[in-house]
């Protein structure tokens, strides 16, 4: 049950406060991922506190990331991933874990001429084409990342037939090592609009390039993730 309990002497507004407890409440797991949180009204009248002050909490969470607003249902609590850097898992797999429904906004799925990046990567020959997917990743109706993925034609044949999880289709395909570069940078107005950020948000820039056992590459993926939903955890030894 959430419990609040405003200090009279604090320095901070009482919605500050509100929203720290709220915070902290939402990391304790005391609010279930895939139920709506006490309305604003609700919260008020539980809390007998003004519903302005219960609204400008809320407002902050949502500002902060931690709390998303659907239209006509109510608040919840925003998708978080925090995804291990030492385990190769797929999108599909991390959201299902926590109790989210992944799904793939699809904005591309075809053949194209491979880059020169794509044919370094994916150690192809001049002028082969690949297997081009572009789409939107989300979490219930939140949309978490964009995602370019190429891979060569004799390892994705038939890109349409891929439904939500890519590595759920290449299956024996799917890669079993990747190499993974981590990095920043501010979205433009494309990005911007695809991910549903303000212009110039911060966003990670990941590439993965997955192998196969026998040392195969079959994947290069690009993904613009949104840092407000993805946090990269790794354990570290001295040794
Ligand atoms: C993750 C990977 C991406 C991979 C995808 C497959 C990161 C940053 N990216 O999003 O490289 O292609 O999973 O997911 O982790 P899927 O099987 O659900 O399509």
């Amino acid at each position: 049950v959430f419990d609040f309990k405003p200090d009279p002497n604090a320095a901070s507004p009482l919605y500050m406060q509100l929203a720290q407890a709220l915070a902290l409440a939402i990391r304790d797991g005391v609010f279930h991922a895939d139920e709506a949180l006490p309305s604003e009204r609700v919260l008020a009248e539980q809390l007998e506190l003004s519903r302005v002050t219960a609204r400008k909490a809320i407002d902050r969470l949502v500002e902060q990331g931690l709390i998303i607003r659907k239209r006509g249902s109510g608040n919840y609590i925003a998708p978080k991933l925090e995804q291990p850097l030492t385990r190769l898992t797929s999108f599909s797999e991390e959201l299902h874990q926590r109790g989210f429904v992944p799904s793939s906004r699809w904005l591309l799925r075809g053949f194209t001429p491979a880059a020169p990046d794509e044919q370094l990567s994916l150690e192809l020959k001049s002028g082969e084409r690949v297997a081009r997917l572009e789409r939107l990743r989300l979490a219930d109706q939140v949309v978490m990342a964009y995602e370019v993925s190429v891979l060569p034609q004799s390892v994705l044949a038939d890109p349409q037939r891929v439904e939500s999880s890519l590595y759920t289709h290449l299956g024996e395909r799917a890669p079993v090592r990747a190499l993974q570069h981590i990095r920043a940078l501010n979205a433009d107005a494309k990005l911007a609009g695809l991910l549903e950020v303000p212009l110039g948000a911060a966003v990670l820039f990941i590439t993965r390039v997955g192998y196969l056992a026998s040392g195969q590459a079959v994947e290069l993926t690009h993904s613009y993730c949104r840092s407000d939903y993805y946090d990269f955890v790794a354990e570290m030894r001295r040794d």
